[in-house]
């Protein structure tokens, strides 16, 4: 069983739908204390993680908003993850995907310490590899992955700890990349299951590829779990919806199959924005989606060779 830590992050700033703020409320209240219990295990909820005053910073693309307060959430989140992973399993409720800035920071720290490789499971409509620089929205959600491969153009910002290797990240989902993204992620060795790879051979099998990579490596895993990487129909409330994201059993056998795994270390919910929900069906998903990331099956059987 699992020490869950939950960390809520209510974060805004990255875009331009108020609401992400209110997602740690809405995880609650969905009950994601009691799934966890009801598996097994333990969990400690720290409550919001809460930023300093923000700074001065500035940049050269005036396109960029709230780039003082990204960093603020960026410096609290990294420290609030890496010290969480000392202790147990931290699932940091959302906020917008800009948390991943500090989140995956943390986690880079905490691999440094322990001497262990990190890999990161991204999954999400966008691959969010925008730099400061060549974001055309301004919206900070759209850079954590940039900035955790260490890309130049992110000057303002703390220098990420230890960049990640392209090879230890594997994004699924993917199905809204922009030009600047796509030219910044074509010399990297970033696997990209993009809709079209899983529409042709299905979730498993480019699942097991990179969880045996990660096993292989003894690596640490984190798993940033955007809420448009599922199908609006299913998920409607976020700012960035994209037709043609996952459905309901292919994003639950994704869980499963980390489940199985046993190599998840961290966890990131994001993009949830309660105001655009209908009656809590999203952050009800979400919550069983954890569920089935923690262990939740509906007979049990022996583990296959999933990776
Ligand atoms: N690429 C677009 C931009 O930078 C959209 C980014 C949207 N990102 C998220 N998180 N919703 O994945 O503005
Ligand atoms: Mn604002
Ligand atoms: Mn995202
Ligand atoms: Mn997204």
């Amino acid at each position: 069983m699992t020490h869950c830590i939950l960390l809520g992050a209510p974060v805004d700033e990255g875009q331009r739908r108020p609401g992400c703020l209110m997602g740690p409320a809405a995880y609650r209240t969905a009950g994601l204390t009691a799934t966890l219990a009801a598996l097994g295990h333990s969990v400690e909820d720290r409550g919001d993680v809460r930023p300093a005053a923000p700074g001065t910073q500035t940049c050269a693309n005036p396109a960029v908003h709230h780039l003082p307060e990204t960093i603020a959430w960026t410096d609290a989140l990294r420290e609030a993850t890496a010290a969480a992973l000392t202790d147990g399993l931290p699932i940091i409720m959302g906020g917008d995907h800009s948390l991943a800035l500090g989140t995956v920071a943390g986690v880079a720290a905490h691999a440094a310490r322990v001497n262990r490789p990190q890999f990161v499971i991204w999954l999400d409509a966008h691959s969010d590899f925008h730099t400061i620089e060549s974001t055309t929205s301004g919206n900070l959600h759209g850079t954590p992955m940039a900035y955790a491969c260490g890309l130049p153009g992110f000057d303002p910002m703390p220098a990420f700890p230890n960049p990640i290797p392209g090879a230890n990240i594997c994004m699924f989902g993917i199905r809204s990349v922009d030009p600047a993204e796509h030219a910044a992620m074509q010399p990297t060795d970033i696997t990209v299951n993009d809709m079209r790879v899983l529409d042709e051979q299905g979730i498993v099998a480019p699942l097991r590829d990179f969880l045996n990579r990660v096993r292989t490596a003894n690596g640490l895993l984190h798993v940033s779990l955007d809420v448009d990487f599922l199908d609006p129909s299913i998920a409607p409330a976020v700012g960035t919806t994209v037709p043609g994201g996952t459905t309901f059993r292919e994003a639950h056998l994704v869980m499963e199959l980390l489940h199985e795994s046993g190599l998840v270390t961290s966890l990131d919910l994001v993009e949830l924005n309660p105001f655009l929900d209908e009656r809590g069906r999203t952050a009800r998903l979400m919550v069983d989606l954890v569920g089935s990331l923690m262990g939740r099956k509906v007979f049990d059987r022996p583990t296959r060779s999933y990776g």
